[in-house]
């Protein structure tokens, strides 16, 4: 007879797969987790978890996790190397690194992998802070950084944006929530469908009929990198219909003669045509959005990686302003702080200021500092390129090989570090961490206490994130690690080389001066709850009570009201930014054709699109796709001209390199277009099988083809390709 009791427990937590942190309960027996449920007692979320919340008992019960942390030999293969050694010998490379080569030589990358370790993201900056470098990298570089760009050039509203109960029209452009849960994030689909039901308009800018579109009162299902294009065409018919509003404009902006000479011949007929879209449908959504008393407008990964991002999101703003789409003294202000500092809405301008022109400039292709920070766009070169400041050590949190565009650029340049230090919970290895000359064997979600505070972070400059309403969580550590493993959290690395270079560490954010921040103890090191408590030290609502709250909490007390303009107030949002305005006015004079880049012989347009399954190159589950591979999705009447079947195999090459893929069917797609998703596939030279590890499309990519002059983003999607059969058997 089985004596054994269960030592079954249910615990709360939250998933972290992506920056939605949707609430679950995790069935834990035997130290193992046995079922993952959405937790819904929780607010907000609805009982709304997707799959790869599911995945997340696969994702820690996997046996082949990274135990140890691993060191590089000089043929290539890894072996497993203490805490306490790894810190030694990175601490003393580091020594003689900034010794010899200054504190520039030294960088980090902050990217996806912060998601699940948050601690890690103040660490670093605070590590580079105190060695007195500069050469902090983020993902924002090639994560929609015109979104930074054009709050900088235009201005922002402090009274943030409109309710999304109050809309009478949401127009989202090349974002699609009900995958990516970027806007509405928690339970999208049932968002979505209340405020279509609430009687919002709904209008979607996407070359694909995407989940979000279905749900569309207008769906422009436009040829990809046109957004300038429509946008401008829809600044052109809201003022032609004499929808400005004028009292608003008056008080609150300047330059819109400038604006509407500039958009003055994106004609009806004209964005239409070049856009491929009815021009009945452009004028309807223009009509939409001239008649709304409230609205809102978002954009996407789609628009900015299209190149010409900023112009786009420059567009986006002047097209709120001129309808006056942002929150009035009185309403209830959206994404209030709860765990970062309070902050005060108000219904005025804040002052447009320079988005570059004002840090460090780089040495490569006159790329410089902007709003959106340093270019990683430049990285590479800065790293291959000898000369004061080269970039010799690194540490990466991020799944560069299958995340940065020139795969083999990137590769090139990892390699010839002196110092590369990756994070990872994955074995066999990230083709990024076969490259790390150490490899730090990280902590996995249900071992790490966790708070909601990035995400608000996130939301302060992406109106993407965060919660509109004022909601925060805390999730304790439910697990700790095997037994056997020797483990370190991201952010430890900093505190322990830290005390081993004798430097004395603070605490700085992302926001206040680094100078004030306070100091860590340098003799004993804190626990990651600590450090959480000092990141959440001057916010709205104590962390103490927020942890209060198991499920999650909306603290009303934390609800902010939009106060009303100070009478001295006279900023002013900018309609007319020279350098945009120019830009404008080259996109409606330069050669469609030219531009667009596509030819007989490259036909298609590849376009960035996500997958619900997969996040990034994040760890992901064996069998969280049905393929295993990323698709290359197409359109059934491009395949059938193509004599191509589901699945049959396929060379997709651009004018800077060609990849393996196989098809499958997505008529959601407008025709011409190939639709595939990041994240998959290898590096050069790494052992690959397209049908067992997808294709990175990041070979398709170059860092110099269309890249915006400043922050350096390159085309990334909208890439002419050709599609070309492979007959062969082998392989298939
Ligand atoms: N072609 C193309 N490229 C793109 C994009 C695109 O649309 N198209 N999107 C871009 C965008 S918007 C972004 S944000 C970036 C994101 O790309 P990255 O910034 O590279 O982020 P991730 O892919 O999430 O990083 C995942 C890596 O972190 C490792 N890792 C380290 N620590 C941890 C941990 O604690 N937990 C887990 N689970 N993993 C850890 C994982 O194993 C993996 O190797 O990609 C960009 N690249
Ligand atoms: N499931 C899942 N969720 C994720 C991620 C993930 O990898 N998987 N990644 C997370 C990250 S890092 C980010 S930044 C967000 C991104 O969130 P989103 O921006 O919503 O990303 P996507 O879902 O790829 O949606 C991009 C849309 O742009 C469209 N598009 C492509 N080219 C163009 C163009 O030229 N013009 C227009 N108008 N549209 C175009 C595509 O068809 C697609 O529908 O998602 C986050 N959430
Ligand atoms: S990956 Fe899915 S379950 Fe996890 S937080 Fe994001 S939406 Fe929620
Ligand atoms: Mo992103």
């Amino acid at each position: 007879m089985d004596t054994k009791v269960s030592t079954a427990r249910v615990a709360r937590s939250a998933c972290r797969s992506c920056t939605t942190y949707c609430p679950i309960n995790v069935t834990i027996e035997d130290g193992r987790v046995q079922t993952i449920e959405p937790n819904r007692d929780a607010p907000i979320y609805d009982g709304f978890i997707c799959p790869k919340g599911y995945a997340l008992k696969e994702a820690h019960n996997d046996p082949k996790r990274l135990t140890h942390h691993l060191k590089r030999l000089p043929d290539g293969s890894h072996v497993p190397i203490s805490s306490e050694q790894l810190v030694e010998e990175i601490s003393a490379k580091l020594r003689t690194l900034i010794a010899e080569r200054g504190p520039r030589a030294v960088s980090t990358f902050l990217g996806g992998a912060n998601t699940n370790q948050p601690a890690s993201g103040a660490l670093q900056f605070s590590f580079l802070h105190a060695i007195g470098s500069d050469s902090f990298y983020y993902v924002n570089t090639i994560d929609q950084p015109g979104n930074f760009m054009a709050d900088a050039l235009h201005g922002t509203w402090a009274g943030g944006r409109m309710r999304p109960e109050k809309l009478d029209v949401f127009v989202l452009i090349g974002s699609n929530p009900v995958i990516s849960k970027q806007y509405f994030s928690q339970n999208p689909g049932l968002q979505l469908k209340q405020l279509v039901k609430g009687g919002t308009k709904l209008i979607v800018i996407d070359p694909r009929r995407t989940e979000t579109a279905r749900r569309a009162h207008v769906h422009l299902q436009c040829i990809p990198g046109e957004d300038p294009t429509i946008v401008a065409g829809l600044i052109h018919l809201v003022i032609a219909n004499g929808k400005v509003n004028s009292a608003f404009v008056e008080q609150n902006a300047s330059g819109l003669a400038e604006l509407r000479e500039a958009v003055k011949d994106y004609t009806p007929d004209y964005v239409a045509s070049r856009a491929g879209i009815p021009e009945a449908d452009l004028r309807e959504a223009a009509r939409i959005i001239g008649e709304a008393g409230h609205g809102d407008i978002g954009s996407g990964v789609g628009p900015s990686m299209a190149t010409r991002g900023t112009l786009t999101s420059y567009l986006i703003r002047c097209l709120q302003t001129i309808r006056g789409f942002w929150g009035a003294a009185g309403d209830e202000a959206v994404r209030p702080h709860v765990l970062l500092p309070r902050r005060a809405f108000k219904a005025q301008p804040n002052a447009p200021r320079p988005a570059w022109g004002f840090g460090r400039t780089l040495r490569v292709r006159g790329l410089q500092q902007t709003v959106a920070g340093l270019p990683v766009g430049a990285l590479c070169e800065e790293i291959l390129t000898p000369g004061p400041d080269q970039v010799r050590a690194m540490f990466l949190h991020a799944g560069a090989i299958l995340t940065w565009p020139q795969t083999d650029l990137v590769k090139r340049a990892l390699e010839s570090l002196e110092l590369l230090v990756v994070h990872d919970v994955e074995y066999p290895l990230s083709p990024t961490a076969q490259l790390a000359h150490y490899v730090i064997a990280t902590m996995k979600t249900f071992e790490l206490p966790f708070t909601s505070q990035q995400n608000e972070l996130v939301g302060m400059t992406h109106a993407g994130y965060g919660w509109v309403d004022p909601y925060a969580a805390y999730y304790p550590a439910l697990l700790p690690p095997p037994a056997d493993a020797d483990l370190m959290e991201s952010w430890q690395i900093y505190y322990r080389v830290s005390q081993k270079l004798d430097i004395r560490l603070k605490c700085c954010g992302f926001f206040g001066d680094p100078g004030a921040a306070p100091e860590f103890n340098m003799q004993r090191e804190p626990t990651t709850d600590e450090v959480l408590e000092l990141m959440c030290r001057d916010s709205a609502i104590p962390l103490a009570e927020v942890k209060r709250h198991p499920d999650g909490h909306i603290f009303d007390e934390a609800r902010e009201m939009i106060q009303a303009r100070e009478p001295a107030c006279s900023a002013r949002l900018d309609l007319a930014n020279a350098a945009m305005l120019d830009e404008l006015k080259a996109v409606r004079t330069e050669s469609i054709t030219v531009r667009r880049g596509t030819s007989a012989e490259f036909p298609f347009q590849f376009i960035a699109s996500r997958l619900q399954n997969t996040t990034n190159a994040s760890y992901r589950p064996a069998d969280a796709l049905k393929t295993g591979y990323n698709p290359a999705y197409l359109h059934a009447s491009d395949m059938e001209r193509l004599g191509l079947a589901r699945g049959d195999r396929v060379e997709i090459r651009s004018r800077h390199g060609a990849i393996t893929g196989f098809v499958d069917v997505d008529n959601d797609l407008r025709p011409g277009v190939l639709a595939m998703c990041h994240g998959f596939g290898k590096g050069p030279g790494q052992d690959y099988d397209p049908r067992r590890d997808g294709a990175n499309v990041n070979n398709l990519l170059h860092w110099e083809d269309d890249y915006d002059r400043y922050n350096g983003m390159p085309r990334m999607s909208a890439v002419p390709v050709s599609i070309t059969p492979i007959r062969s058997t082998l392989n298939q």
